[in-house]
């Protein structure tokens, strides 16, 4: 939790100061603090994998295939932030970039936060039917 935590922090707070920049190629400020973000973003990446795949392998039937895929939601949704802060080096800058940001931070965090909410709630729904006795182990 505390690599979690502190990780996070200094991934948000070193993308901040790239993001407040209009630079639009990879070699600039905005390139130097979204890598020095991404660093962070690989420690969290990979301590998620290890502690949600390692939960995975201690369920069975249906609440193991649904903690793998909340692993899985969690790479591909968590993975969409960096290519949506890399859009003005790919020529999307000025007022059609800052859209493009928006639009793209916005549909992943509600991907990130509601779909995640609704995998959780199908795990719990799950553990508890099958700790009910209603289905089978
Ligand atoms: C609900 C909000 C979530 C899940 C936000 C996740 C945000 C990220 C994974 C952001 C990552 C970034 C980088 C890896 C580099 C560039 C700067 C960021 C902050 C956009």
């Amino acid at each position: 939790m505390t690599i979690l935590v502190v990780s996070a922090v200094l991934m948000l707070l070193t993308g901040y100061f790239g993001e407040i920049r209009d630079d639009t190629s990879l070699l600039s400020m905005r390139g130097f603090w979204g890598t020095v973000s991404s660093v962070f973003f690989v420690i969290i990446l990979w301590q998620l994998i290890q502690e949600i795949w390692g939960a995975a392998q201690r369920e069975s039937g249906q609440v193991r295939i649904l903690v793998r895929n909340i692993l899985l939601l969690t790479v591909f949704v968590w993975g969409f932030y960096p290519i949506v802060y890399m859009a003005p080096f790919y020529g999307l800058g000025g007022a059609n970039g800052q859209v493009f940001l928006q639009v793209g931070y916005s549909l992943a965090d509600i991907i990130a936060k509601a779909g995640y909410g609704l995998m959780i709630y199908a795990i719990a729904r799950e553990k508890t039917l099958r700790d009910q006795g209603e289905i089978a182990e």
